[in-house]
């Protein structure tokens, strides 16, 4: 009995729990990155996703990586920051899954990624599912079975 609820918990949709795209702080590829360092600050996030001009995923940018990307080799190079642009510092290595996978998917992705990027069947973003409403439904799950 506890085997076939837990597969209802793996095998349920993601859909309730995506941040929805006009919640969630994004850049585009062009940017400058002292533009991205300004949303990130001022966002208060780590990372956040970057889109191109149709609204498609291409990466994330994170300030460790705008950081890393202006260190030279006795300070750091402030006016770089005008100069380069967010596709040429952002990691393109994420996961991103469909409104159709399962919230076991998403699962599993959690564990090396505090958010996954969501797209539709068109390849559009459509949002962001995070660390915390997995594991808050998780919480859920385990203190209510
Ligand atoms: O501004 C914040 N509001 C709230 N309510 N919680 C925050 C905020 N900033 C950080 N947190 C908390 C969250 O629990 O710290 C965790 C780590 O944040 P992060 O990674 O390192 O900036 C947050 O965990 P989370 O909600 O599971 O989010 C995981 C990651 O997803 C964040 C950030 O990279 C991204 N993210 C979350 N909401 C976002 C977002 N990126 C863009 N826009 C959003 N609305």
């Amino acid at each position: 009995m506890q085997t076939l609820k837990n597969s209802q918990l793996l095998d349920q949709e993601i859909r309730e729990l995506i941040i929805s795209h006009e919640k969630v702080a994004h850049v585009q590829l062009n940017n400058p990155l002292d533009h991205a360092l300004l949303i990130l600050i001022k966002s208060g996030y780590t990372a956040i996703p970057v889109l191109d001009r149709d609204y498609r995923i291409q990466g994330q940018i994170s300030k460790a990586k705008i950081l890393d990307s202006i260190l030279g080799l006795e300070r750091i190079e402030m006016e770089r920051l005008n100069d380069l642009k967010v596709k040429d510092t952002m990691e393109t290595e994420m996961p991103i899954m469909s409104m159709n996978s399962t919230f076991g998917e998403a699962l599993t992705r959690s564990i090396n990624h505090p958010f996954v990027c969501i797209e539709d069947e068109d390849g559009a973003f459509v949002g962001i599912l995070t660390r915390r409403s997995i594991l808050a439904l998780v919480n859920r799950y385990f203190k209510h079975t």
